[in-house]
Parts: C-alpha cells; sequence; structure tokens
C-alpha cells in the first residue's frame, strides 16, 4: 500500500515537471551597446528577456509590421520581457543606440 502511495505520488510530480513550461528563459544582454546576439531563432509563445548590462539606459523596441511593441527605457542593471506571440521576423532597436540590432525570428 505504502509503496502504491509513493508510485503514485511519484508519478504526480513526474507529470508536474513534464507539464511546466517548455521553453527555457532566452535572455539577450545589452553589454557595450550591443545586443549580445544579432539574430535569434525562438518558438511563437517564448518570451525574450532583455537584460541591460551597460551603465547606461537602453530602450527595446520593434516596429516590424505585425509584431510592433516598446518596452521603454531600461535603466542599468534592469531587465525587460516579451512574449512573442506572433510568428515572423522582428527587428529589435534601441531609440537611443540605433546602432543596436537584433533580428528575433519567431517560427
Ligand atoms: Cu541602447
Amino acid at each position: 500500500m505504502k509503496s502504491k502511495i509513493l508510485a503514485s505520488a511519484v508519478a504526480t510530480l513526474f507529470v508536474v515537471a513534464v507539464a511546466a513550461p517548455a521553453s527555457a528563459e532566452i535572455v539577450i544582454t545589452q553589454k557595450a551597446k550591443k545586443f549580445d546576439k544579432k539574430k535569434i531563432s525562438i518558438k511563437k509563445g517564448e518570451a525574450v528577456k532583455f537584460v541591460n548590462s551597460d551603465s547606461i539606459s537602453h530602450n527595446t523596441h520593434s516596429r516590424s509590421s505585425g509584431g510592433k511593441f516598446d518596452l521603454g527605457v531600461s535603466k542599468p542593471g534592469t531587465a525587460v520581457s516579451k512574449v512573442f506571440d506572433k510568428s515572423g521576423k522582428f527587428k529589435v532597436r534601441c531609440t537611443i543606440h540605433p546602432k543596436m540590432k537584433l533580428t528575433v525570428k519567431v517560427n
């Protein structure tokens, strides 16, 4: 009887683990006035966390059609997050530093 309960508990734990969001957090670092990657490919519904590791503020936005967003200005040491819930190719930019460029491809 005891082992049956244990087995059930283990099975429950397994289900919980599997049911947890499959998407690991995707992190992009803003450092030296650059995104640490130029291009990333993610799945629809996944979130990207933008971490400002610079000593200056950055803005994070996209004006790509079908996926416009603006996460505002993030101060040094802070982070902002964006869920990409539409497929497509989105150019992520910083209004303060136009040379900062990242393309997010959402599959
Ligand atoms: Cu910037």
